[in-house]
């Protein structure tokens, strides 16, 4: 497949399912897979270990479609459009396409990639607002996002955003995150309440939270796996947890057999009160990085 860019050895392209172009990166530290619709990250592999993402057997590679699993980018809302039920929840940006702009090796064990939300016909007909969305994605021993907002208009704009990730675990009863303990949290199983947490957040119905003022790191306890994820985030003062629960996934159809019971959310969030307004030309940045540690 030819390409605009020039593209260092590690990093090919090729058709994935239904013809959707993905980008594969192979360093000596881990393997990704990215598709382009979405700039939707699929697969994180360290190397020697299992993948750190989650994707559902029964996700639907459509033009347009969001992709159950891996790292969906919620941009430029979070949930809900705030006033316009029409409007696709999380967005347009999980569902567009993206161009890679630059892809560049940072020595044998690192790759970095750039990829730009196309000024397409959804973007003005979803959003309407001028602005630069770029995507930084680095693959390594860890791997490490920062989507970047430049407000291109002449008065302030609103920006609500998440790394939507699906981490991939062992059993969700079993598995824990730690370091939310002592933050608010409004529950969308009631009705948006505030509640405080606390201790370890544990799973055994459906979870749907948005967690406020939280830290810079929290970490995902997996005993099956045996393994911790730690999460570092800048730029975001919100963490959304996610398990939708056996009764939730069945009515949702795209989850595959008991796949909820191997998936969970935590997402690096500009969500409720964190929801950023950008004054004509700011720069807002959302960053988190992912490590696998032994458990
Ligand atoms: O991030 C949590 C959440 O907003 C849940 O409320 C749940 O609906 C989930 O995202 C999935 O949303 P989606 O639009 O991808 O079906």
């Amino acid at each position: 497949m030819s390409f605009a860019i020039k593209l260092p050895d590690s990093v090919t392209l090729y058709d994935g399912p239904t013809g959707m172009t993905q980008v594969m990166i192979r360093n000596r530290a881990a393997s990704a897979s990215i598709a382009l619709q979405g700039a939707h990250i699929l697969s994180f592999v360290p190397a020697g270990q299992q993948d750190l993402l989650w994707m559902s057997d029964d996700a639907t590679y459509a033009k347009g479609k969001s992709l159950r699993g891996g790292i969906p980018i919620c941009w430029p809302w979070f949930g809900a459009h705030n006033t316009d039920p029409k409007l696709p929840a999380h967005g347009h940006a999980r569902t567009s396409e993206w161009s890679l702009i630059k892809a560049e090796d940072l020595g044998t064990d690192t790759t970095r990639l750039l990829f730009e939300l196309k000024d397409s016909t959804d973007n003005r007909y979803f959003w309407g607002c001028a602005t630069r969305v770029r995507y930084s994605v680095t693959i390594g021993r860890e791997l490490s996002l920062c989507l970047e907002t430049t407000n291109l208009e002449r008065r302030d704009i609103t920006i609500g955003a998440a790394l939507h990730t699906y981490f991939r675990i062992g059993d969700i009863e079993q598995t824990t995150v730690d370091g939310l303990n002592d933050c608010d949290y409004l529950d969308k199983v009631a009705g948006f309440a505030r509640k405080p947490q606390t201790g370890l957040v544990r799973f055994n119905s459906e979870v749907d939270r948005i967690y406020l003022n939280t830290p810079q790191r929290c970490e995902i306890r997996d005993p099956l796996l045996q393994r911790r994820i730690i999460i570092h985030s800048q730029g975001s003062h919100s963490t959304v947890v996610w398990n939708p629960g056996q009764i939730v996934a069945d009515k949702m159809g795209d989850l595959g057999q008991q796949g909820y019971r191997h998936m969970l959310c935590v997402e690096t969030a500009n969500a409720a009160e964190d929801t950023q307004i950008l004054a004509p030309n700011q720069v807002h940045r959302l960053s988190a990085s992912y490590r696998i540690t032994a458990y």
